[in-house]
């Protein structure tokens, strides 16, 4: 038998946050961005996910020579810290030229920025050392359907994404499928349309995605079930555990919080299909409860790796005998129970 994997995990700066909501502002006072990086590896991790402009900050207002100048300084530091960059994403969501959508804008001038922005987002990966960009595709979509051609809007998306493959013959791009929020309706927002996507491309080996718990919870559909389309397709980039409680906004609560059955069969897929044994992350996505205190508020990414683990151990030790046996016969109450009384840990 081969040996376990050894699970390796990341998580993106902004999930040391300092607590704001659309309702209120920040409850605890910022901590620094460079001293994030201190905090990885004591706390059991070594991949960083960077948005473009966690790298270099205001962008924008530098040359690209500038820009990668900048970013390598960034790839020296997270080497010196024993540290890897898994990927950059272009954090385009925030800019004045992006209010109605990026690549799939009505405007030509905004859908300009939006390229010229990607082109920067992979410089910016690959000084500071990594090969995937991540399309968070956040303002991609529309308040009210009228409002743009969808078909269009896809078949600018499929431009985009062959124009980067072009642009950089190594970079992979990694879509990160969301039904919703910012937008009413997103383009894109389940791992079908992102897969419909890469195999549509010039180069599909090089088109992957990175599934979260809670996007996939806000299409209504099972996690694990997203994760394992895209492990059959050899298609998973990353992912992006967390939790949501049922069809609100957004929550990235703690892996496992709301629906720890749920949880377990996603690290059921992971493990069962080889997931990190070619060096991919357990990335987070989790974010502190406004109520904590204290500061830098760091036991929402430590809980929700332990519970990873935890969950590891459970399904290392689901008997799969077990499991053939009530399958083959066809007992899914067996199943039922067996499966409860492992999670519980009673019998
Ligand atoms: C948004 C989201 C982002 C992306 C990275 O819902 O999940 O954090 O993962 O931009
Ligand atoms: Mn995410």
């Amino acid at each position: 038998m081969s040996s376990p994997t050894e699970y390796k995990f990341s998580f993106g700066p902004w999930n040391i946050s300092e607590g704001a909501d659309p309702f209120g502002p920040p409850v605890r006072p910022v901590f620094p961005h460079e001293s994030k990086f201190a905090l990885y590896k004591p706390l059991g991790f070594d991949g960083v996910q960077f948005h473009d402009d966690d790298v270099v900050p205001d962008l924008d207002k530098l040359s690209p020579q500038q820009l990668v100048a900048k970013a390598r300084e960034v790839g020296s530091m997270l080497q010196n810290q024993g540290l890897t960059a898994e990927f950059v994403a272009p954090r385009m969501w925030f800019a004045e030229q992006t209010v109605d959508g990026c690549y799939t804008s009505n405007r030509a001038s905004d859908r300009q920025y939006a390229w010229d922005r990607t082109q920067r987002c992979v410089d910016v990966a690959r000084a500071v050392g990594c090969k995937a960009i991540v399309f968070w595709l956040a303002r991609e979509g529309t308040y009210l359907r009228e409002a743009k051609n969808p078909k269009l809007a896809y078949e600018r998306l499929l431009s985009v994404i062959n124009q980067t493959l072009e642009y950089d013959r190594e970079i992979e791009i990694w879509i990160e499928p969301k039904p919703n929020e910012p937008t009413d309706q997103a383009y894109v927002p389940t791992a079908g349309h992102a897969i419909a996507l890469a195999y549509a491309s010039q180069d599909h080996r090089r088109v992957k995605t990175i599934i979260e718990s809670a996007h996939a919870i806000l299409a209504n559909l099972d996690p694990s079930d997203e994760m394992a389309f895209c492990l059959a397709h050899d298609k998973l980039g990353s992912v992006h555990l967390n939790d949501q409680n049922g069809l609100k906004y957004d929550q990235d609560k703690n892996f496992g919080a709301a629906n720890l059955r749920a949880a377990f069969n996603q690290v059921l897929v992971l493990e069962e299909n080889g997931y990190g044994r070619r060096g991919e992350y357990v990335g987070l996505d989790v974010k502190a409860m406004r109520t904590q205190a204290g500061t830098p508020v760091l036991d929402h990414l430590v809980t929700s790796r332990k519970i990873f683990l935890h969950l590891v151990e459970k399904v290392r030790t689901y008997d799969r005998k077990i499991v053939e046996a009530h399958r083959a016969a066809r007992d899914y109450e067996a199943l039922e129970q067996y499966t409860l009384q492992h999670l519980l840990g009673v019998k």
